[in-house]
């Protein structure tokens, strides 16, 4: 039986306050609006952003949510207006929308877009679909979307400008780490630091956003790329995806920007931080080569922390630069990705250390606060 215009009940999981497990509940989800897309989700990957979100020092929070931003799925309805999707096509939701319209999206020095709900305060984008309502309820209570995707949910519904067809071959539940993790990482070290055949770079932080950072270092032609985690578990796979040093800053004296520095005649060219953690933003600048070093910033800081920088340091030479979703135009980009995976150009099913049933999804959580997992992805 069709289930177009009709609400649809599934099941989802909901963070119904800062600090909880995640609870798997049915939920309704309504049909799509004008210019929206109702999807069903196939697989979804857990990144750290949504641990941030709930977790009690992020204010921002809006609750009851369904967060989830790295998913694939396969397009169930579309609502009026809708022209560039069809019921069946295999799709990526965005976080990044591209609407191709704004300011931002006609320039090519961004690849943010004005629709990205509330730009200003970045990952606070838990709230709801563009006409100011929710898709979403439970027990009689509206439930908040989360940056434009919700894909912690069988059926989610998204805008038409966060939304992309992909291949129709493409492995859902590999490809859905396209919609954030190693996009993120892989862009952090091609699009924003730009690194050079030859150059050395270090990467901070060896989660799913950092080991693709290796990625796009190693892809780049690097010639030494350290690879710095308190958690030495992640070595092996850091070395098998490019890493020509690991190091973990609990086995020396000094601090890691001085023993970086050292074994690198003054530093290295680019220096990416893909943990959050602000003493670490400054340590990966301070490693890196006065004269032309770059330090790029992945990781999300939460409960409004800031960084101090000397500003000796960027009259030597030295700049700061960040990145929102790897500087990728998300449309653009996304199938391109998708494709090069497609191509055996990356290695994404390295970083998939657990697939589970979506159920599991608190155990995911447990996995990554651990240091178990690069990635899991739950599917339905
Ligand atoms: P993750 O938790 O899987 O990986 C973080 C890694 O950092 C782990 O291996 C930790 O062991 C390691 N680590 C923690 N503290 C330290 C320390 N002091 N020194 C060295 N290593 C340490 O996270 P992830 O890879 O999913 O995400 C990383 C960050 O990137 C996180 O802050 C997330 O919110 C952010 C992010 N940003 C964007 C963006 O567009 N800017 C997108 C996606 C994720
Ligand atoms: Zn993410
Ligand atoms: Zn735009």
């Amino acid at each position: 039986m069709s289930t177009v215009g009709k609400v649809i009940k599934c099941k989802a999981a909901i963070a119904w306050e800062a600090g909880s497990l995640f609870s798997i509940e049915e939920v309704e989800v309504a049909p799509p609006k004008e210019h929206e897309i109702r999807v069903k989700i196939v697989a979804t990957g857990v990144c750290r952003s949504d641990a941030h979100a709930i977790s009690p020092s992020f204010k921002e929070g809006l609750f009851p949510v369904i967060l989830g931003h790295e998913g694939a799925g396969i397009v169930e309805s579309t609502g009026p207006g809708v022209t560039k999707f069809k019921p069946g096509d295999k799709v990526i939701p965005l976080y990044m929308p591209q609407c191709g319209q704004c300011k931002f999206c006609l320039s090519p020095k961004t690849n943010l877009c004005e629709k990205i709900s509330k730009i200003k305060t970045a990952i606070s984008d838990q709230d709801l679909m563009p006409d100011g309502t929710s898709r979403f309820t439970c027990k009689g209570k509206q439930i908040y979307h989360f940056m434009g995707t919700s894909t912690f949910s069988e059926y989610t519904v998204v805008a038409e400008t966060s939304l992309v067809k992909i291949d129709d071959a493409a492995p859902l539940e590999k490809v859905c780490l396209i919609g954030c993790g190693f996009s993120t990482g892989y862009g952090a070290a091609i699009n924003t630091a730009k690194v050079e055949p030859g150059s050395t770079c270090a990467v901070f932080g060896l989660g799913g956003v950092g080991l693709s950072a290796v990625m796009g270092c190693k892809v780049s032609g690097a010639s030494r790329i350290f690879a710095i985690d308190i958690n030495k578990d992640k070595f092996s796979l850091a070395k098998e995806l490019g890493a020509t040093d690991c190091l973990n800053p609990q086995d020396f004296k000094k601090p890691i920007q001085e023993v970086i520095t050292e074994m690198n005649d003054g530093g290295v060219d680019f220096a990416i931080e893909c943990i959050g953690n602000i003493a670490v933003m400054n340590a990966a600048l301070e490693c890196t080569t006065v004269g032309w070093g770059t330090c790029v910033i992945v990781g999300v800081a939460v409960g409004g922390q800031t960084i101090a920088v000397s500003p000796m340091q960027l009259i030597m030479g030295k700049k700061i630069n960040a990145t929102f979703f790897g500087g990728w135009k998300s449309i653009d980009s996304v199938p391109k990705l998708v494709s090069d995976y497609m191509a055996k150009k990356f290695n994404l099913d390295a970083l998939v250390t657990y697939t589970l049933p979506f159920e599991k999804i608190n155990k995911a959580f447990d996995l990554m606060c651990e240091g178990k997992s690069t990635r899991t992805v739950l599917v339905f």
